[in-house]
């Protein structure tokens, strides 16, 4: 049974192009949360702020006039794109997404539709064209974040509780619209679109208006990627429609959090976007709690990649255009790694093996191979592969020297073992097995 929509989801099953493919294989991205809020740094006043830097306009410890005036001090005279680039492209980034305008409505963009934008401030020039140059000339695709939700419109409005909310909401629309074509106008080698603030019961009714403006934008870049996160659809549901088939091209619900098993993605196209401390996305100067290190990083981009996502890594530059010493530690320490194993996160996905305490599976697409990305090193030095169907091994070795190979024991139907040895292990280690399909008898475990 199923309800006919007018604005549900378009499409069951993935996107096959070749744009959706380049997608599938990023395996890394990172992201970067930069407005006027970088500049109090999560401090007002001597006091400081304890939810994330980018929301201190809703704290009551800071007052609104003193938020919206800021933008008269934005001059991030540091301000270099290349160098982001080149950080970006040394981590092993192969996307990256940038906060055009987050929920304050500040642009980093000259808009044609505001003046809340980077032309009236000190620094008076575009942030973002820039900045999608210098990553365009790595190599980096380059996708921007929009958050519908905009404190600074005066037609913005969360309900729609009267007549004139309705007629306010309506120019908020329309200047929605204005500044999304003008974006993709203005920086045509754009990718795809990162919805945020699109969880108001205003924006729920808008089926109608989000689907025909997406059929809109991607006429501007046919192919244009677009996340579960934006339409809702005739009945206000989100992400997944009323019948609960999935809405745009991929999952877009993994915020600061990850899929446990393949089971919880529903076998879709996601992405992860994660925080390097808790929950800080602009930058703080104070950042409290647990900050996460490179291994655990890596661990979750190893996951994420083994349950066929994408993960997404979170950079919140100063008010002067710099990146902390902490993020450009761990963006060194992750590229370190990535330069070794990459070839077990790009073009990679998930494969049916079962997955086993020593780490994650990760298999190629083009060659079939399966990476073993072992975290854990058991005290027996035993590593356990267990496959989901008859295949005859031709070869298990060490992806970082390949004369060091690991000779496969079967112990049952479809299983094996490998021996570490006494190998130590400095960090994770990539352990590649290439197979056969087997047509051969089985040797008759059952
Ligand atoms: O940009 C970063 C964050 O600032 C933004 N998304 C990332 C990428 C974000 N922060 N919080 N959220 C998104 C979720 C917001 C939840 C809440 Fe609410 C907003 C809690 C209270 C207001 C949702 C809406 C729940 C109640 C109303």
């Amino acid at each position: 049974t199923s309800l006919a929509l007018a604005h549900g989801a378009h499409r069951l099953g993935k996107r096959t192009d070749p744009m959706m493919e380049r997608w599938r294989n990023y395996g890394l991205g990172q992201f970067i949360h930069w407005g006027v809020y970088a500049i109090p740094g999560g401090q007002w006043n001597g006091a400081s702020y304890g939810g994330a830097a980018e929301w201190i306009r809703s704290w009551k410890g800071m007052p609104k006039e003193a938020y919206d005036n800021l933008y008269k001090e934005f001059d991030p005279e540091n301000y270099d794109p290349s160098a982001l680039a080149k950080q970006a492209k040394e981590m092993g980034a192969k996307y990256m997404i940038i906060t055009t305008k987050h929920h304050d409505g500040f642009c980093l963009w000259p808009s044609e539709y505001t003046d809340y934008d980077v032309t009236n401030t000190p620094y008076g020039k575009d942030i973002i064209g820039p900045l999608v140059e210098a990553y365009d000339a790595e190599g980096i695709d380059v996708y921007l974040y929009f958050s519908v939700m905009d404190w600074n419109h005066p037609g913005y409005r969360s309900v729609l509780a009267t007549e004139e909310d309705r007629s306010a909401y309506e120019s908020f629309k329309e200047f929605t619209r204005n500044q999304l074509l003008e974006l993709l106008e203005r920086y045509p080698t754009t990718k795809g679109l990162w919805f945020d603030g699109t969880w108001d019961e205003a924006w729920k009714e808008q089926a109608e208006f989000a689907d025909n403006l997406a059929t809109e934008m991607r006429k501007k870049i046919p192919g244009l990627i677009i996340g579960s996160r934006f339409r809702p659809d005739d009945y206000g549901n989100r992400h997944f429609d009323s019948n609960g088939d999935l809405m745009g091209d991929y999952e877009q619900g993994w915020e600061r959090k990850l899929p446990e098993t393949y089971e919880d993605t529903n076998g879709n196209d996601w992405d992860c976007v994660m925080t390097i401390p808790e929950n800080q996305w602009g930058y703080h100067s104070d950042w409290r709690g647990h900050v996460k290190t490179s291994y655990e990083l890596i661990e979750m981009l190893v996951k994420s990649v083994s349950l066929d996502g994408n993960f997404v890594l979170n950079f919140g530059p100063d008010a002067k255009g710099d990146i902390r010493m902490e993020e450009k530690k761990l963006a060194t320490e992750i590229g370190q790694w990535m330069s070794k194993n990459k070839s077990a996160i790009y073009n990679c996905g998930h494969i049916d093996w079962e997955k086993q305490d020593w780490g994650y599976y990760t298999q190629n697409r083009v060659t079939g191979e399966v990476n073993m990305v072992v975290f854990n090193k058991p005290i027996n030095s035993v590593l356990r592969i267990k496959t989901s169907s008859k295949i005859s091994l031709q070869k298990i070795y060490d992806l970082n020297d390949a004369t060091k190979i690991y000779d496969p024991e079967e112990i049952s139907q479809d299983e094996y073992i490998i021996q570490l040895g006494d190998e130590e292990l400095a960090e994770p280690k990539v352990i590649v097995i290439k197979y056969d399909h087997s047509k051969g008898e089985t040797k008759g475990y059952e």
